[in-house]
């Protein structure tokens, strides 16, 4: 089947928009068509660059080259057009961007600002906000510099900001882990900007600030961002004199960028070489961040090919930019995380991979030990920007992103934020609605659920509390190591966290389980071996490009799974579709199964509805006399893994650096524990 055009978004002046460049390739967004789960599998192995924005029968993809084209198309797959030139759309939004400043002075944004930053802006943004509120703002550079060399830089907001830790929560967000999510680092910066301009004014967020400390670091992969930002603010729209016919000056160089730096591994760039690489629109070099932190890395959804858009890098935690998000979170207790991307109007969370996967340990991923408080909070975010609120898998595998190793490693809840609707930046404007809310989300938006994840992560009933009494001005000091399991090996990994007693003498520590996620016993789901029912019909093949149709009913109501399975005997082809027959007669497709020739068909349809289903089964190229058509309702059983350690922390209490005493401390989530020191005052 043909690709059929259907353009969306984009300005549509009956011609190809002219080019500057040589290249007569338009970067172009399109909409592939994968009905099954295994086609959209099928699709993630062709290594192109696939955006989050997909659905139960389709996934979005980015083509950047002719040979994207010819992949796709040999693979055998559909697809509509979307946005057939992106260099011409963000050419488009520039213009849009260009007139909305130019009208206006302030934007309702908390910064007022009314264009996307460069990253000199944000450095200066977070630079000015330490100068605005020298008292609650503390400047911090992360420890390793970007491959460019580069300082990447964060800032801690809390009251007392500059005194040593004294126990509260740890909220952290951040942005751009990839270089064309634009609106990921503007909403970062604009909580800030949030935070730090109504403290003292709005009293929940002056008793947040209180109680909580909020790591910001808007910008994680600055190398990245540089070039995506520099080359996308330079696509400019150009009136030409015969008529008005839309023009684009410059090639969309690396305005559509997602990974880092790296150009061979083990190796750092030389000066200049990553901004000359803009082949296929930037996406061919580097390392894909949000593949490279520890958990699972190596597993589904992560490329071993360096030319890939998700390539994983060439070890767990190879790259300098996820070093340094390691180092953060594994030197604070981080109850809560976010990190922001774009787009697709999102909140995932743990895990990237399908619960039945089997993983390293030789037992199916199952389910996060805490998916009934992760969903929840979930739930209640996306009640606030309107975004669906799914595992990550629930679109496509990944392994080695952000929450998932922090989820699993420290046990603080952790989400990935696909903000906006559907472009990787798009119109400030938009980027403004995102962040205040709009329609009938206004007065909400990512402000309001980005405020509901700071209030959880002070929440003591998702952390953990230890309570005791020190010496007064005493560092205590939590530590705990293991081994975090990759797809085919282990890490070590270590979390050092301390906090210093007051005059009081007393402490409560706001931390993370001691016990990790990951070995906690967690849940999985199983079909039945046998179906509850199951029904065939045997047919004649129709002629070819008819169909036959025969129907199914579904009387029981707690079905999880309705398979259909179409055989025949010849080694060409069937298609198999599946409906579900509505009140009123009419009929919606629910699945279908489009194999290529020779493969049997297999639909499947989760947790069906009561009712009749049509099984339609059409001849696409068949010789076959016959055909069986078999449905068959399943339940699942779930299962569980059981909890494999209890961890513990080791607590010790050190005066002017020498440990005066060490005790072990294990407390679960929700619970406060009391931890009971001795030596440290007898030695004292
Ligand atoms: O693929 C990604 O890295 C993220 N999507 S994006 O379009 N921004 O690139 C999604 C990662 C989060 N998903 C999971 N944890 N599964
Ligand atoms: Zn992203």
């Amino acid at each position: 089947m043909a690709a059929a055009a259907v353009v969306v978004g984009a300005i549509d002046t009956g011609q190809p928009p002219a080019h500057a460049s040589t290249s007569d390739f338009a970067v172009q967004l399109v909409t592939v068509d994968t009905p099954t789960r295994a086609d959209k599998e099928r699709l993630q192995r062709l290594g192109l660059d696939l955006t989050e924005h997909a659905g139960h029968d389709y996934v979005e993809v980015v083509l950047h080259s002719v040979e994207d084209v010819d992949a796709l198309s040999a693979a055998g797959f559909t697809w509509d057009v979307r946005v057939p030139d992106m260099a011409l759309r963000t050419a488009q939004v520039n213009q849009i961007n260009d007139e909305y400043a130019a009208s206006t002075a302030e934007s309702p944004l908390p910064s007022g600002r009314t264009t996307y930053r460069t990253l000199a802006d944000y450095n200066a943004d977070m630079a000015d906000l330490a100068d605005m509120r020298p008292d609650i703002v503390k400047p911090f550079e992360l420890p390793h510099k970007s491959l460019e060399g580069k300082t990447v830089h964060g800032i801690e907001i809390g009251h007392d900001v500059h005194e040593a830790e004294d126990g509260r929560p740890v909220f952290a967000i951040m942005g751009l882990h990839h270089a064309r999510e634009w609106p990921s680092g503007e909403l970062t910066m604009e909580f800030a900007y949030d935070l730090v301009t109504n403290d003292g004014s709005d009293e929940r967020i002056t008793n947040l600030l209180d109680k909580a400390r909020i790591l910001v670091i808007p910008v994680t992969n600055p190398d990245g961002f540089e070039k995506s930002i520099n080359d996308g603010l330079l696509l400019d729209l150009r009136e030409l004199d015969d008529g008005g016919l839309v023009s684009i000056l410059g090639t969309p160089g690396n305005a559509y960028k997602r990974k880092n730096c790296r150009m061979v591994d083990g190796q750092e760039p030389l000066a200049g070489e990553c901004a000359l690489a803009s082949s296929n629109g930037g996406f061919g070099v580097g390392i894909d961040t949000n593949r490279n932190y520890g958990g699972l890395w190596g597993g589904p959804g992560a490329s071993p090919e360096f030319f890939d858009p998700t390539y994983r890098g060439a070890g767990p935690f190879s790259e300098p930019e996820t070093q340094n998000i390691r180092e953060l979170v594994s030197s604070r207790q981080v109850t809560t995380l976010i990190t922001n991307h774009t787009f697709s109007n999102l909140v995932l969370r743990p895990n990237g991979v399908k619960p039945d996967t089997i993983g390293p340990d030789g037992h199916p991923v199952g389910q996060p030990h805490d998916e009934e408080e992760l969903k929840a909070l979930g739930a209640e975010m996306a009640a606030q920007n309107g975004y669906r609120n799914i595992h990550g898998w629930e679109l496509y595998d990944t392994t080695g992103t952000t929450e998932d190793w922090s989820y699993n490693t420290t046990g603080g809840f952790g989400y990935t934020f696909e903000i906006g609707e559907s472009e990787f930046h798009p119109p400030y404007p938009e980027v403004i609605d995102e962040y205040l809310g709009a329609g009938e989300y206004e007065g909400k938006g990512n402000r309001e659920a980005f405020l509901i994840a700071l209030e959880n992560a002070v929440n003591t009933e998702n952390h953990s509390v230890i309570a005791g009494r020190a010496p007064a001005g005493a560092t205590l000091r939590l530590t705990k190591s293991f081994a975090t399991p990759t797809w085919e090996s282990s890490i070590a990994d270590t979390i050092e966290t301390t906090m210093r007693v007051g005059e009081k003498g007393k402490f409560s520590w706001h931390v993370n389980p001691s016990t990790r996620p990951i070995v906690m016993d967690r849940q999985y789901d199983v079909l039945a071996d046998e179906p509850l029912h199951s029904e065939s019909f045997e047919g004649t093949t129709p002629a070819p490009t008819e169909h036959v149709d025969h129907e199914f009913t579904v009387t029981e109501s707690d079905v999880d799974l309705l398979e259909v399975t179409l055989d025949w005997p010849t080694p060409d082809d069937m298609d198999l579709e599946v409906y579900y027959r509505e009140a009123d007669g009419s009929s919606r497709q629910v699945a279908s199964s489009g194999q290529f020739i020779g493969e049997k068909e297999r639909a499947l349809v989760q947790h069906p509805e009561q009712g009749t289903y049509v099984f339609r089964v059409i001849n696409y190229a068949s010789v076959a006399p016959s055909y069986t058509v078999t449905g068959s309702l399943y339940a699942t059983e779930s299962k569980t893994v059981p909890r494999q350690l209890i961890e513990n922390y080791t607590l010790s209490c050190e005066k002017d650096g020498e440990v005066l005493e060490r005790i072990p401390v294990v407390v679960d989530r929700g619970e406060q524990v009391k931890a009971k020191l001795r030596r440290c005052f007898s030695n004292w």
